[in-house]
C-alpha cells in the first residue's frame, strides 16, 4: 500500500487544526508530496522554472517581457462557470433566488468522490494567503490547497502570501479552507462551491482564473459579503480610484461594473491632455473588488484587498489603458493570448494596429490573420503586480482605505441607461444598484451581448440572498453620517450602426468631474423621473472631436416610455425576491413609476 504523507513532516506552522485538516484533504487527494509556499523568491523562482519545464509555462523574451511567462489554459476552460457555481448554506432560502444552491451533507459528498485519487502523481501545494494586509484587523486569511502551479504562481501576484501569513493565522481556526483540484478538468464534473458557515471554498475540474484563485471571486466576494453582513461592513465588485483636481484635493470613488465592463480601464485612467495640463492626477487604489466600512469619522472608507491584477488582455493598450499595460512589463503572466513567435512576446485584439505575421493563437496553434478567427481569447489575462502600475496610489497599502465620495453603477447598455444620472438620496441609490442591468461578456461562459439584470455587479458574486444583500446595504445607509453620493453610468451608449457614441476610457473623467463637483461644490442638476442628470453645459467636452452638446444632450436623454418598459421588467425581477425584497425598494420601485406616468 502506498505511503499516506502528511502535513507535518515539512510543515512550517504548528497549527493543529490546520495540519489535521490538511491530512484530511491529503488523505482524499492522495497526492505524492505536500509542498509549503513559503513565499520566498527562491522558492517561487524555482517553481517557475519548473511550470517551465512541465510546459505549463512559457517564458516570454527577458529583454522585452522580464520575468514574464505565457500559459494557456484548457480551450474547454476560459472563463468562470456561474452555471456551475453553488452557495451550499445549511438552508436554501439563504442562497436566495439568485445562488445555486445545493444542500452542504450532500455537496461534500459529492465532492469527496470528485476529489478521490484526484491529486494522484502530483504535488500538493499549502498556499497561505491574507486578502488585505497582513497582520491588519481588517485582513481575512485563508490557506488554499491546490495541485496546480499555475494557480500558485498566480496567487503570489494576485494576494499576499507565505510564511508571514502563517505567522499572522497563528493557532486560529480563523482561516478560510480553501481545497482546489484540477483533477481532469472535465467541464461536467466542475464545481466551484462555498460554504460560508464553514469558512470553506471547494473548486474541482477547473484551471481557470475565478473558478480556482480562490482568495478573488470566492473568499473577497463571496464569502466576504457573508462575513460583511453579519459584522457590519460590505465587500463588493468595485474598483476604487483616486482623483487629484487642480486645488490638490484628492477624492476617491468606488464603482461597481459588471466583468468586463471597464473596471480595471477606469481605475487607471489617464485624464484628457488639457485636464493633466491644469493639474488633475488620477491614483489607482484597486481594480476589481472593495472591502467598505464606516470609518470613526463617519465616512465610508475603501480598501483594496488584492495585491495584483487580473485584468482583461484584449482593447488594452497604450492608448487605451497605459497603466494597465505598463503593469504587464514585467513578472506578470498571461493567459490564453496569443504568442508572437517572431520576438517571443505577446499579442492581443487592440495591442497595436499591426497583427504579428508569425504568431501562435490562444491555443498554440499556428495563426493565419486572414482567417477572421481571433488571435487572443476574449477573455485572455494578466496577471500583474498591482505595484507595477505606474498610477498606483500610496494607500493601496494602507488597511483603512480611503474616505469614498462618491459610489459609482454602471453597466453595458446600448441603450436606455443615460451616460450619467444621480439617485436622489441612499435609499433610491441602493435602488439604482439593484436594477442595474448589462450585456453579458466573454468573463463567463454562455452567450455574450445579452441584458441581464446584475444587481450592484454583484449577481455572480453574493454569498447569500439577494434580497438581504439589498437590505444589508440599506442598513449600511443608517450608519453611514457622511454618506457617499450614489451615481449610474453608462459609458456603452450606441448609435443606429452600433458605433460608441462617447469616446470613454481618459474621457470618462469629465463624467467624474461633474460627479465630484455634485459631492463637494455643488452644481444644479436636472431632476428626471429616474434621476438627476447635468446640464450638458455642465460637462467638459473640450477637445472631442466627435462630441457636441447636441451628442451630449442625446446621451443625457432620459426616454419615458422605454423607462416605463424598464421598470415593468423591474417588477418583474423583483417578484423572484418574494418577501426578501425591502420595503425600502418596493416603495421606490412605485415612486418611480409614479414619476414616469406624471
Ligand atoms: P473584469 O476584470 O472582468 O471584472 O472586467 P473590468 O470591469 O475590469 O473591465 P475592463 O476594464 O477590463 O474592460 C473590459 C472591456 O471593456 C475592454 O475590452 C475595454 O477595452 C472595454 N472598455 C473599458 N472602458 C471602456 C469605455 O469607457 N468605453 C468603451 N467603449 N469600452 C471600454
Ligand atoms: C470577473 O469576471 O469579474 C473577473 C475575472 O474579474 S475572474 O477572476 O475570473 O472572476
Ligand atoms: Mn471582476
Amino acid at each position: 500500500m502506498e505511503r499516506q504523507v502528511k502535513s507535518k513532516e515539512n510543515a512550517i506552522t504548528t497549527n493543529q487544526y490546520m495540519l489535521k485538516w490538511i491530512d484530511r484533504v491529503a488523505k482524499i487527494c492522495k497526492p505524492k508530496q505536500i509542498v509549503w509556499i513559503t513565499g520566498e523568491q527562491e522558492q517561487l523562482e524555482s517553481l517557475r522554472k519548473e511550470a517551465c519545464e512541465l510546459g505549463i509555462f512559457h517564458k516570454l523574451n527577458e529583454e522585452k517581457l522580464p520575468d514574464c511567462y505565457l500559459h494557456r489554459s484548457d480551450p474547454n476552460d476560459v472563463a468562470r462557470v456561474e452555471g456551475r457555481t453553488y452557495i451550499c448554506s445549511r438552508k436554501e432560502e439563504d442562497a436566495g433566488p439568485t445562488n445555486n444552491w445545493m444542500e452542504p451533507k450532500e455537496m461534500y459528498e459529492k465532492l469527496e468522490n470528485l476529489y478521490d485519487g484526484s491529486m494522484k502523481d502530483r504535488e500538493m501545494y499549502i498556499i497561505p494567503f491574507s486578502m488585505s494586509i497582513v497582520g491588519s484587523p481588517f485582513s481575512k486569511y485563508g490557506i488554499e490547497i491546490t495541485d496546480s502551479l499555475y494557480v500558485v504562481l498566480s496567487m503570489a501576484i494576485m494576494t499576499r502570501i507565505g510564511k508571514p501569513v502563517l505567522e499572522a493565522i497563528g493557532d486560529s481556526k480563523e482561516f478560510t479552507k480553501g481545497v482546489h483540484s484540477k483533477a481532469g478538468l472535465d467541464p461536467e464534473k466542475r464545481y466551484i462551491a462555498h460554504f460560508p458557515e464553514d469558512n470553506a471554498i471547494m473548486s474541482i475540474n477547473s484551471g481557470y482564473g475565478g473558478n480556482v484563485l480562490l482568495g478573488k471571486k470566492c473568499l473577497a466576494l463571496r464569502i466576504a459579503s457573508y462575513l460583511g453582513r453579519r459584522d457590519g461592513w460590505m465587500a463588493e465588485h468595485m474598483l476604487i480610484l483616486g482623483i487629484e483636481n487642480p486645488k490638490g484635493e484628492v477624492r476617491y470613488v468606488a464603482a461597481a461594473f459588471p466583468s468586463a465592463c471597464g473596471k480595471t480601464n477606469l481605475a487607471m485612467l489617464i485624464p484628457p491632455k488639457h485636464f493633466v495640463r491644469s493639474g488633475w492626477k488620477t491614483y489607482c487604489v484597486g481594480d476589481d473588488i472593495a472591502w467598505l466600512r464606516v470609518g470613526e469619522d463617519g465616512r465610508l472608507w475603501a480598501s483594496n484587498p488584492e495585491y495584483g491584477f487580473f485584468g482583461v488582455a484584449p482593447g488594452t493598450n497604450e492608448k487605451s489603458n497605459y497603466n494597465a499595460l505598463a503593469s504587464t512589463k514585467k513578472n506578470t503572466i498571461f493567459t490564453n493570448v496569443a504568442l508572437d513567435r517572431d520576438d517571443n512576446t505577446v499579442w492581443w485584439e487592440g495591442l497595436t494596429k499591426e497583427p504579428p505575421k508569425n504568431a501562435l493563437n490562444w491555443k498554440g496553434e499556428p495563426w493565419d490573420p486572414a482567417s477572421g478567427e481571433k488571435a487572443a481569447h476574449p477573455n485572455s489575462r494578466f496577471t500583474a503586480p498591482a505595484e507595477n502600475c505606474p498610477c498606483i496610489s500610496t494607500e493601496f497599502n494602507s488597511a483603512k482605505g480611503v474616505p469614498i465620495s462618491a459610489i459609482i453603477f454602471g453597466g453595458r447598455r446600448a441603450k436606455t441607461a443615460p451616460l450619467v444620472y444621480q439617485s436622489r438620496d441612499w435609499n433610491h441609490g441602493v435602488f439604482v444598484g439593484s436594477i442595474m442591468a448589462s450585456e453579458t461578456t466573454a468573463a463567463i461562459t454562455g452567450e455574450t451581448g445579452v441584458v441581464r439584470r446584475d444587481p450592484m455587479a454583484m449577481l455572480p458574486f453574493c454569498g447569500y440572498h439577494m434580497g438581504d444583500y439589498w437590505q444589508h446595504w440599506i442598513d449600511m445607509g443608517r450608519k453611514i453620517e457622511h454618506k457617499p453620493k450614489i451615481f449610474n453610468v453608462n459609458w456603452f451608449r450606441t448609435d443606429d450602426e452600433g458605433k460608441f457614441i462617447w469616446p470613454g476610457f481618459g474621457d470618462n473623467l469629465r463624467i467624474l468631474e461633474w460627479i465630484l463637483i455634485r459631492c463637494h461644490d455643488g452644481f444644479d442638476a436636472v431632476e428626471t423621473p429616474i434621476g438627476n442628470v447635468p446640464y450638458p453645459e455642465d460637462i467638459d467636452i473640450d477637445n472631442l472631436e466627435d462630441v457636441t452638446i447636441d451628442t451630449l444632450k442625446e446621451l443625457l436623454k432620459v426616454d419615458e416610455k422605454l423607462w416605463k418598459e424598464e421598470m415593468e421588467g423591474v417588477r418583474e425581477f423583483y417578484k423572484k425576491f418574494g418577501k426578501k425584497l425591502p420595503d425600502k425598494l418596493a416603495a421606490e420601485l412605485d415612486a418611480t413609476e409614479k414619476r414616469l406616468n406624471q
